[in-house]
């Protein structure tokens, strides 16, 4: 059976959510993160203002002097994580097998699903207009016979599009020749930069050049890479995570990092994101788990019980951070992600307590980790920031910590 792989991504994701939400922003120029006068990073922006140049992770001052007419608008996660699983749930009625990669978008393995639901063309098409429908949001959509092609196309297809790789092998390696060799997945701007220093600057370099010459360049393992991508072979399955009920968060850096103290500021962000989602959807968790992966891809998770059932945030910090603490960073970090498995319907969990002051205490961390999300409920998600010093991730607003208060 031929595998047949879709790569969806949502258009300009948050401030699509916010253009549905308040329809006085449609069709103008909306900037989402910090204000033009604070220090701040955009998130994203809508489409109208890309065209003055505006991009994510740019300094909102930037943004501002680029297209003053713009509208700033604060991010609320919260809203687009509801926006994200409804998309998630659309996807889930096409395919068992669904690998999210953020918050907006994921890979769908329809293979398995051509003869009940048609062509890979009409999956997409149907996906698309049942998102633009149902959720007034729209979603680009790329097919190809793998990971790497699919998100390649999907770029292509970028804004409300769709876009199908030739069948043809011969077509495909010239189409990826042309490609800057930085639009290979996995080429950051360090690799990209050794890369061009050694000529190499168009992936038919990559295609043409001498194998042991790039293996010096950059290693064996990662030349092997280069070179499988070149010729658009990429042998990773789609990695599904709905067989077990689980809620996981992570988050691949633009940049290699390799501080311990970052590496961990960064992981603290990524457990409130999971408690606040366990809560929301009323469950308890029973197992944690981390996840890493080294600039070279490899990939390692680790993961531990908790003592009891937990739905707080303070456990979950506890945990992921003693599993980090026992790693040593062999290389610097592409993706750091946490999450929390064996979930339970929080009402299960209060007969399993077994001693009193363990029951005072869950109960205790539960009630703080309520109020702030009561607090993000009310006063936005900035009122309490994640605090990450990430191009990209930087959320505006007072940092107010949860282990201050
Ligand atoms: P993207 O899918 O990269 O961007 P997008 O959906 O806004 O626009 P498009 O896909 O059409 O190019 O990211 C999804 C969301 O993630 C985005 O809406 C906001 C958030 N995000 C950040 O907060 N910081 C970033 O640096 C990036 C790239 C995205
Ligand atoms: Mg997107």
């Amino acid at each position: 059976m031929k595998k047949v792989v879709l790569h969806i991504d949502m258009d300009a994701f948050y401030a699509a959510v916010e253009q549905r939400d308040n329809p006085s922003l449609r069709g103008r120029p909306v900037i989402v993160g910090a204000p033009p006068d604070r220090r701040g990073v955009v998130a994203t922006c809508s489409y109208e203002a890309r065209i003055f140049g505006v991009r994510s992770a740019m300094p909102s001052c930037e943004a501002f002097q680029r297209c003053p007419q713009a509208v700033f608008v604060s991010p609320d996660m919260r809203r687009y994580q509801y926006a994200s699983e409804k998309v998630f749930e659309i996807f889930s009625r096409y395919s068992p097998t669904v690998e999210p990669l953020s918050i907006d978008e994921a890979f769908i393995d329809v293979s398995g699903v051509r003869r009940l639901l048609g062509s890979p063309r009409d999956i997409a098409c149907s996906i698309r207009s049942t998102i633009r429908d149902e959720l007034g949001l729209s979603a680009s959509v790329g097919i190809a016979g793998n990971k790497f092609l699919a998100k390649l196309a999907s770029e292509k297809a970028k804004p409300d599009g769709c876009f199908e790789m030739p069948d043809d092998r011969a077509e495909i390696i010239r189409w990826l020749g042309r490609l800057e060799v930085g639009e290979l997945w996995g080429v950051g701007r360090v690799s990209r930069k050794t890369l061009e220093n050694a000529g190499l600057h168009k992936v038919a370099d990559i295609q043409r050049c001498d194998r042991r010459k790039l293996a010096g360049l950059c290693g064996q393992r990662f030349a092997d890479h280069l070179v499988n991508l070149s010729f658009g072979i990429d042998a990773r399955e789609i990695e599904t995570v709905v067989a077990e009920k689980s809620i996981s968060k992570e988050t691949t850096f633009n940049r290699d990092v390799s501080d311990r103290a970052g590496l961990l500021a960064m992981l603290l962000n990524l457990c409130d994101e999971v408690g606040s989602r366990l809560r929301s959807q009323g469950y308890t968790a029973q197992l944690c788990r981390i996840k890493l992966r080294w600039s070279d891809f490899k990939t390692i998770t680790r993961q531990q019980h908790f003592p009891s059932e937990i739905c707080d945030d303070f456990s979950i910090r506890e945990l992921a951070v003693e599993l980090f603490n026992r790693e040593k960073l062999v290389a610097p970090v592409r993706l750091i992600g946490v999450g929390v498995a064996e979930l339970n319907n929080r009402h299960e969990q209060q007969q399993l307590l077994l001693f009193d002051d363990q029951k005072e205490e869950i109960r205790k961390r539960e009630r703080i980790s309520r109020a702030v999300d009561n607090i993000r409920a009310a006063l936005g998600d900035r009122a309490i920031a994640r605090g990450s010093c990430f191009a990209g991730q930087e959320q505006p607003g007072n940092a107010l910590r949860m282990d201050s208060q």
